[in-house]
C-alpha cells in the first residue's frame, strides 16, 4: 500500500536527517581552556626567562647541567632511530581534529625524554633559573572539579568554562599547587609531572637543558614505537592481559571516577612503561606539549599549539584521545592540571 505523501514527507525528513546528521563527538572540553586575561593584567608577550644566574656562583649545580647536558642516556632519554615513519590515521575518530589521513614523514634520529617532565626536575629548573611560570603571573589556572571541595566550587561556579563546566578557573593554581590551595602543595607528588605549565614553559625547560620540545612527528613515531598503524603505543588493545597500561578514566564521566589503573589524578612519571622505545606515560597521564602550531594558517594571537596523548581525565565517552593519532591543541599561554611535556634533543 502506497502511503499518502502527507504521512510520507515527515517520515522522509526524519530518515533523511538521521542519516545526514554529523554525529558530534562529546568533547571533554580541555582545549576550550583559553585564557581570556586583559592583556594588562597579563604578562607580557616576551617569556620572562633569565640566565641560569644561580648556575654561575653554585657549582654544584653547574655541574648538574653539564651533567645533563652530556648524558642524554643518564638523564633518561631514548634514542629514536631515523627513518620513515607513518603518523595519522585513516580511521579519524576526531574528524575535527585532523587526525588523519595517514602519511609517512621522515625522521633524523632524535631523542626523547622517556618520561613526562617531573616536579622534582621542574623544580631544579626554577631554583636555578627562578623562572616564573605564566599560570603565577597570570594568576590562576584551570582545575578540574574533582580536586576541589564543595565550598571552593561554589565560591568559583562563575569561573566555569561554558563549554566543559568541569573546569575552574581557580586562583593561586600552579605548578606548585596544583588545586590552588596553599595548604595542598606537590612534595608528596615530586616524581608526579608537572602540570599548570604553558608551552612557553616548558620550552623555556627544554631550552634550560639544552634540548627542545619534539614535533608532532616525532611525538607520534615515538609514540608508536615502530609499530605500524596501531592505536596505543603497545598495540590495538587497550588492556592486554586485563592490566592497565596507562593512567586515563575509568567510570561514568565527568562524576565517579572508579580509579581502576590505581590513579585518580597524575601518577607517577615511571609508572607506566608503553613500548620498546622504553617510553612512559605517552597517552594518558597528562597531555604533553609539542612545537607545532595547531594551524599554521590560523591567525590568532597567541597561536595554538598541538598537544598529544590524552590525560587522566580521559575516557572513551568523552575524549577518545589516548591513542598515538589523536591531537589537541591549546593556546601557547594556557596551562591546566591535565598538561605537561616532555623534551626531545639532536643527537650531535
Ligand atoms: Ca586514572
Ligand atoms: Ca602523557
Amino acid at each position: 500500500m502506497l502511503l499518502p505523501m502527507e504521512a510520507l514527507n515527515p517520515l522522509i525528513l526524519i530518515i533523511w536527517t538521521l542519516l545526514t546528521a554529523n554525529p558530534v563527538a562529546p568533547d571533554c572540553g580541555c582545549n576550550k581552556l583559553k585564557r581570556t586575561a586583559p592583556e594588562k593584567n597579563g604578562p607580557s608577550d616576551t617569556v620572562i626567562f633569565p640566565d641560569a644566574k644561580k648556575s654561575q656562583d653554585n657549582g654544584e649545580d653547574e655541574s648538574l647541567l653539564h651533567l645533563v647536558r652530556h648524558s642524554k642516556e643518564i638523564e633518561g632519554m631514548s634514542l629514536i632511530p631515523a627513518g620513515k615513519y607513518l603518523i595519522g590515521t585513516n580511521e579519524p575518530f576526531f574528524i575535527g581534529d585532523h587526525e588523519g589521513p595517514e602519511r609517512a614523514v621522515e625522521l633524523e634520529a632524535f631523542y626523547l625524554d622517556r618520561y613526562e617532565v617531573s616536579n622534582r626536575w621542574f623544580a631544579k629548573f626554577i631554583e636555578m633559573t627562578e623562572y616564573i611560570t605564566e599560570a603565577e603571573r597570570f594568576g590562576d589556572s584551570f582545575v578540574f572539579q574533582e580536586f576541589l571541595d564543595a565550598k571552593v566550587r561554589e565560591k568559583y561556579k562563575d569561573y566555569r568554562v561554558a563549554a566543559a563546566v568541569w573546569w575552574y578557573k581557580i586562583p593561586g593554581a600552579s605548578w606548585r599547587y596544583p588545586e590552588g590551595d596553599k595548604s595542598r602543595g606537590i612534595e608528596n607528588r615530586m616524581n608526579h609531572p608537572v602540570v599548570h605549565v604553558s608551552w612557553n614553559d616548558a620550552k623555556a625547560y627544554c631550552e634550560w637543558l639544552g634540548k627542545r620540545l619534539p614535533t608532532e612527528a616525532e611525538w607520534e613515531a615515538a609514540c608508536r614505537g615502530g609499530r605500524k598503524g596501531k592505536l596505543f603505543p603497545w598495540g590495538n588493545k587497550l588492556m592486554p592481559k586485563d592490566q592497565h597500561h596507562m593512567n586515563i578514566w575509568q567510570g561514568e564521566f565527568p562524576e565517579g571516577n572508579q580509579v581502576e589503573d590505581g590513579c585518580e589524578g597524575t601518577c607517577p612519571v615511571d609508572k607506566f612503561r608503553q613500548n620498546q622505545y622504553d617510553l612512559y606515560n605517552m597517552v594518558g597521564n597528562v597531555w604533553e606539549w609539542t612545537a607545532d602550531m595547531w594551524d599554521p594558517k590560523e591567525n590568532v594571537n597567541p597561536p595554538n599549539r598541538v598537544k598529544k596523548g590524552g590525560s587522566y581525565l580521559c575516557h572513551k565517552s568523552y575524549c577518545y584521545r589516548y591513542r598515538c593519532a589523536a591531537r589537541s591543541q591549546n593556546t601557547e599561554d594556557s596551562s591546566a592540571g591535565n598538561l605537561g611535556f616532555r623534551c626531545a634533543a639532536n643527537v650531535d
